[in-house]
């Protein structure tokens, strides 16, 4: 309520002031001495137990740890007085350095992401933090770490589906029965069935997030492709497909939603999904024609039924859900 939150609002701003004078005192942030003053650290998460694994064992570096926020300006400012250079290390986007433009001097000289001391871009490793370390303290911190030969037990691999997954044999009849039209499109989503992206498949064009399949599949619709499929897993769909579905439904968008599924979430580690032994009545719940939520066991035995089934849901002019199932082999197994 206005009245309310006009009052809170002076309260939170009085919450900031008190949080970052908890920040100072925070166990989760530390100041951490060193001897060797020309060179300090700002860490922050991962970044820290990177630093930690490549910095010198004396104890020499000083450097802030950061775990708790807003950011301890008491400790950062006496780091920089403290220290001929300050280098700022974090993973992802660089968010502590832009932010300490607003607690320094401009004078001060900020090592980090911004000025490519470390990549702005791919994953932060202790070879990265490494190598950013030793270009600025040469001789204190080797700039290539130890070496080990090659597995010859391990190789690498691309990811792929389980053999014996029914996403499997969705993939290979949904190919089967595409080859006939001209410019299908297929919407994929989050989950095992994305590796279908992926040799040997190549099977879907788009994967942008939870849910996103069906939307984009009527997008397109709407924008005149067909045939448009969705392909989304069960908890997927039970996650935040079915609002999407809705409205496909609401305006009988000509596309075809596949529901792979596998009765369980298999990508995260086979936890319970929400919608098991209901997923059909969901869809027709949400007003999807009957005659147009059909069901198939996803089995190799099954494939030229599935193709067809396919087929002729694809040239229905109206929306239509796929469901095709079969449990998760890794699930089944731990059952048993
Ligand atoms: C917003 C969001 N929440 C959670 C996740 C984690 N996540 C990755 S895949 C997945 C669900 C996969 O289950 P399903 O759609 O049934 O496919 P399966 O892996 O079983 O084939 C989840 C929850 C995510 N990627 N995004
Ligand atoms: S874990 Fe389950 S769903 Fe995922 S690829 Fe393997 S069999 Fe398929």
């Amino acid at each position: 309520m206005p009245a309310n939150s006009r009052a809170r609002n002076e309260a939170l701003i009085a919450d900031y002031r008190r949080l970052a004078e908890e920040s100072e005192k925070s166990p989760f942030n530390a100041y951490h001495e060193g001897t060797d003053r020309s060179l300090g650290v700002i860490a922050s998460g991962i970044a820290a137990n990177y630093l930690e694994e490549v910095m010198p064992k004396d104890g020499s570096m000083p450097w802030v740890k950061i775990g708790q926020y807003p950011l301890p300006e008491k400790m950062i400012r006496r780091l920089f007085d403290e220290c001929d250079s300050v280098i700022v290390i974090e993973e992802g986007q660089p968010v502590i350095e832009p932010a300490l433009r607003g607690i320094l001097p401009s004078e001060y000289k900020i090592y980090g992401k911004l000025d490519s001391t470390l990549p702005r871009t791919g994953e932060l490793t202790p070879d990265a933090v490494r190598r950013a370390l030793s270009a600025l303290a040469p001789g204190r911190v080797p700039a290539q770490a130890e070496s080990y030969a090659a597995s010859q037990v391990v190789v690498p691999r691309p990811p792929a589906l389980c053999q014996g997954c029914g996403h499997r044999d969705v993939y290979a009849a949904l190919l089967s029965a595409l080859a006939s039209y001209e410019a299908p499109r297929v919407f994929g989503d989050i989950g095992c069935y994305t590796l279908g992206y992926l040799s040997p498949f190549n099977a879907i064009h788009t994967c942008l997030d939870m849910g996103a399949s069906i939307t984009m599949a009527k997008g397109a619709a709407d924008a005149g492709v067909h045939p448009s499929v969705a392909i989304i897993g069960d908890s997927t769909f039970t996650h935040s497909g079915m609002t999407g579905l809705l409205d496909a439904i609401n305006e009988n968008s000509p596309i075809t939603v596949i529901i792979s599924d596998n009765l369980t979430t298999g990508m995260t580690g086979g936890q319970d999904s929400q919608g098991t032994g209901k997923i059909e009545q969901i869809c027709i719940g949400l007003g999807a024609d009957p005659a147009h939520v059909v069901t198939i066991d996803s089995l190799p035995k099954n494939h030229d039924e599935m193709t067809a089934m396919l087929r002729r849901e694809m040239d229905y002019q109206g929306l239509s859900v796929v469901v095709a199932r079969r449990e998760c082999i890794q699930t089944a197994r731990r059952k048993k």
